[in-house]
């Protein structure tokens, strides 16, 4: 058997210094390294065999012969995840193991994913919408289902990952990683050098202005503020969104900025001193910088399961499907969780990671943390979006 590569496939798994971020600036630089890797992964004409992934990366056959639409019979797979979203080995390594190549594109926000998946048919076999648009995508007829046969790994997920209201059974999703929303903060700069409450960024101190970013992101940015006025997560009511856009108005010249992909840096080189944001995100600014921490606030906040999809007519569902099975093996999910610091919804990778990680309640929070999970549908979508598009233009 050749394996691709002469690394210890083991030794890929878990040992090595952090590398570096696909974030949305690093991105085409690491598409370069990834398509390089593709190809020393091909040059033995072999395909890696039986390893510790799972069962053995056959040729990518099983898209079927090109038929009518999109669908092609390549070894190709076409990636579109959240930047800041995974290690740099992942995606080289299951290009050596399955001869499949990968072509890895970031965005950073659900309304920008959804808006390109609503204008019309798209190269991407993977998407990774939050769970809280699936009945969205699924009601605009815009994802397919899966070919669970080729996603044995299935069996991994915890249970709570299965039977979800948004997918019960998996048989369009399957989760990538899973956060919260809180506050990330710099404990040098802020006052008290603590954060207990969404007032930090809703009602910033003196002193704060122009240091405080809030997420470009319709269900953050609502719900939260929502939860800070002591209104319900989910409402509808004009009056309590009026409040939420007036709230959010009144901060105009204290935020710096909306935004979901520059605050890692921005707070990491204590440009930011307070940003609303996720869980792993917050960890990745605090890999760099020790002064930054994170808080769910105590009003409660949000959770989230981001989720790996097949767009409708995609050209390479099976090779999606492979990669999905890939994920969920244990190793894998312990290298991206240790390396994003999000949770994993595969509690067998869980003994892989580090201790300070799995015992973390900011990443791990207890059932006692006030946390809710927000759908996004139909009225609600609606409404939401239009309170948003009065704040952020
Ligand atoms: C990754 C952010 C993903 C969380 N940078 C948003 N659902």
């Amino acid at each position: 058997m050749v394996r691709a590569g002469n690394e210890d496939p083991e030794l890929n798994m878990l040992v090595g210094p952090p590398g570096r971020r696909v974030g949305r600036r690093s991105f085409l630089q690491v598409a370069g390294l990834v398509a390089a890797a593709g190809v020393a992964g091909y040059a033995g004409g072999t395909v890696a065999g039986m390893d510790d992934d799972g069962p053995p990366a056959t040729a990518a056959s099983g898209d079927g012969p090109p038929i009518s639409g999109n669908r092609r019979n390549e070894r190709l797979l076409n990636i579109y995840n959240w930047s800041d979203y995974i290690d740099d080995r992942t995606i080289p390594l299951f290009q050596g193991q399955s001869n499949i190549r990968v072509n890895y594109d970031v965005f950073s926000s659900n309304e920008d994913l959804l808006a390109k998946l609503r204008a019309g048919p798209t190269d991407y076999d993977i998407i990774v919408p939050t769970n809280n648009f699936i009945p969205t995508y699924l009601k605009l007829g815009l994802i397919e289902p899966l070919r669970q046969d080729l996603v044995p790994n299935l069996s991994n997920l915890d249970r709570e990952f299965v039977e979800t209201d948004y997918d019960p059974g998996n048989r369009y999703t399957v989760p990538w990683q899973w956060g919260t929303t809180g506050v990330g903060f710099n404990r040098a700069k802020v006052p008290g050098g603590r954060v207990d409450s969404w007032g930090a960024v809703f009602d910033p101190a003196q002193g704060m202005a122009g240091h405080v970013t809030l997420l470009r992101e319709v269900t953050d940015l609502i719900g939260c503020a929502l939860i800070y006025l002591g209104r319900s997560p989910n409402s509808i009511e004009e009056r309590d969104l009026a409040d939420v856009v007036k709230l959010v108005r009144s901060l105009k010249g204290k935020v710096r900025r909306f935004t979901t992909d520059t605050y890692i840096d921005e707070l990491a080189a204590s440009e930011t001193w307070l940003a609303q944001g996720w869980s792993g995100d917050v960890f990745q600014a605090q890999d760099q910088n020790q002064d930054v921490s994170y808080a769910i606030p105590k009003e409660g906040s949000l959770r989230f399961v981001d989720v790996m999809a097949i767009p409708k007519g995609a050209p390479h569902p099976a090779n999606a499907a492979r990669f999905m099975n890939y994920v969920l093996h244990p190793k894998v999910q312990a290298r991206i969780s240790k390396y994003v610091s999000y949770g994993t919804p595969v509690s067998l990778a869980k003994p892989l990671l580090p201790a300070e990680q799995t015992s973390d309640p900011s990443i791990y929070p207890p059932a006692s943390t006030k946390l809710s999970i927000v759908t996004l549908t139909g009225q609600k979508l609606e409404r939401w979006q239009a309170a948003y598009d009065q704040i952020v233009r």
